[in-house]
C-alpha cells in the first residue's frame, strides 16, 4: 500500500511481455548537470513517457549533438549516439531511413539545434521525417559557459554580449510550423507531468514532432529562471486552444512576455512522412539495416578499409 512518503513504482509490460519500470530507462552514467538544471526534468519526463508508452529500450534510439543537454543519451538506457555539434538531426534522419521501425528521438540545446544545426532543422521539417526532436532551450550556451545563443532574448547581457544582445532571437514555434513540422509543442521543465504528455504525443505522432522545452540553465542564464517562467507559463489546454487552427497557433507561438503559452500549438495528421514516400522501404524487404548489401563480403571489407 502507498503512503505519502512511499510511492509504489509504476510497472508496465512491454508488448513482448517484459516488465518495465522507470529504472529500466536509467543509463549507466550518472547525470553530471549542475544541481537544479532544467535538463534533469526533461530526462525524467522522457523516461516516464517511454514507460507509459510501453516502449522497450531496444525499440528506441536517442541521438544528440554537443552541449550540456546533448549529454542526455549517456543518462538513458536506450540505443544512443552522441554525435557532432548540430548534427543530431542529420544522423537521426539517416538512422530512421536505415531502420524505420525504430523510434528515433533527437535531443540537444538551442545552440546545437537552432544555431549550428539550423540548416538540418529546416530540411528535416520540410521532409516531415517521422522522428521526435526535443530541444532543451535554456536561451544560452551552457557547456561553453554562457554565451548568447539563437534564442537569447534581445538585450540580454552574457559573456559574449556584455553590453546586451543586439540580435533578434529565433522563435522556434512559428519557424517549425511554417517550415512543415506536423507536431509543434513547447514545454517547461517546471511542469514535468505536462511535459510527459507532450513527449508521449510527439513520440506517437507520425511525422516530424518538435518539443521545444524551456529548461533553465541555473548557472549562466540569470534572466530566464524558474522564478521568471513560473508565473508566466500558461498551458494552451487550459485556454481552449485548437491545435488544428494554423493561424491561431501562429499567434500563440509568437507570444513571449508577460504570458508564455506552453502545450501543443499545432498538429496535422494528413501529410505523408519521408519514409512513407520512399518506395524502397515498402517493397516488403523490411528495414534496410537488416537486408543484404548485394555485394560480395570481400568487396565490402575493401570499401570499409578504404574509408578508415
Ligand atoms: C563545430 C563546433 N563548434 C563549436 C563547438 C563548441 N560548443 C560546444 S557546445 C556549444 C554550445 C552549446 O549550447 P547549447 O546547444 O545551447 O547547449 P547547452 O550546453 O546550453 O545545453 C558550443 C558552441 C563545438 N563543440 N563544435
Ligand atoms: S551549465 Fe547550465 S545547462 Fe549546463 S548543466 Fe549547468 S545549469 Fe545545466
Amino acid at each position: 500500500m502507498s503512503t505519502a512518503l512511499q510511492v509504489e513504482p509504476t510497472i508496465e509490460t512491454s508488448k513482448s511481455g517484459a516488465q518495465l519500470v522507470k529504472d529500466t530507462y536509467k543509463g549507466k552514467v550518472h547525470p553530471d548537470w549542475c544541481p537544479g538544471c532544467g535538463d534533469f526534468s526533461v530526462l525524467s519526463a522522457l523516461q516516464t513517457a517511454l514507460l507509459e508508452l510501453r516502449l522497450s529500450p531496444h525499440q528506441v534510439v536517442v541521438i544528440s549533438g554537443i552541449g550540456c543537454s546533448s549529454n542526455l543519451p549517456g543518462f538513458i538506457n536506450t540505443y544512443g549516439m552522441h554525435t557532432l555539434h548540430g548534427r543530431s538531426l542529420a544522423v537521426g534522419v539517416g538512422l530512421k531511413l536505415a531502420n524505420h521501425e525504430l523510434k528515433v528521438i533527437c535531443v540537444g540545446g538551442d545552440g546545437d539545434g537552432y544555431g549550428i544545426g539550423g540548416n538540418h532543422f529546416l530540411h528535416t521539417l520540410r521532409r516531415n521525417v517521422d522522428l521526435t526532436y526535443i530541444v532543451m532551450d535554456n536561451q544560452i550556451y551552457g557547456l561553453t559557459t554562457g554565451q548568447t545563443s539563437p534564442t537569447s532574448v534581445k538585450g540580454m547581457k552574457t559573456k559574449s554580449t556584455p553590453h546586451g544582445n543586439v540580435e533578434n532571437p529565433i522563435n522556434p514555434i512559428p519557424l517549425a510550423m511554417v517550415g512543415g513540422a506536423t507536431y509543434v509543442a513547447r514545454g517547461f521543465s517546471g511542469k514535468q507531468k505536462h511535459l510527459v504528455e507532450l513527449f508521449k504525443g510527439a513520440i506517437t505522432h507520425h511525422g516530424f514532432a518538435l518539443v521545444d522545452v524551456f529548461s533553465p540553465c541555473v548557472t549562466y542564464n540569470k534572466d530566464n529562471t524558474y522564478q521568471w517562467f513560473n508565473p508566466r507559463v500558461k498551458p494552451l489546454e487550459e485556454q481552449g486552444h485548437d491545435p488544428t487552427d494554423f493561424h491561431k497557433a501562429l499567434d500563440k507561438g509568437y507570444q513571449f512576455g508577460e504570458e508564455v503559452p506552453i502545450g501543443l500549438f499545432w498538429k496535422r495528421n494528413d501529410l505523408p512522412t519521408l519514409e512513407d514516400l520512399e518506395p524502397v522501404l515498402h517493397d516488403g524487404g523490411g528495414p534496410l539495416a537488416f537486408r543484404g548489401l548485394g555485394i560480395p563480403g570481400e568487396q565490402c571489407r575493401a570499401l570499409i578499409q578504404e574509408l578508415l
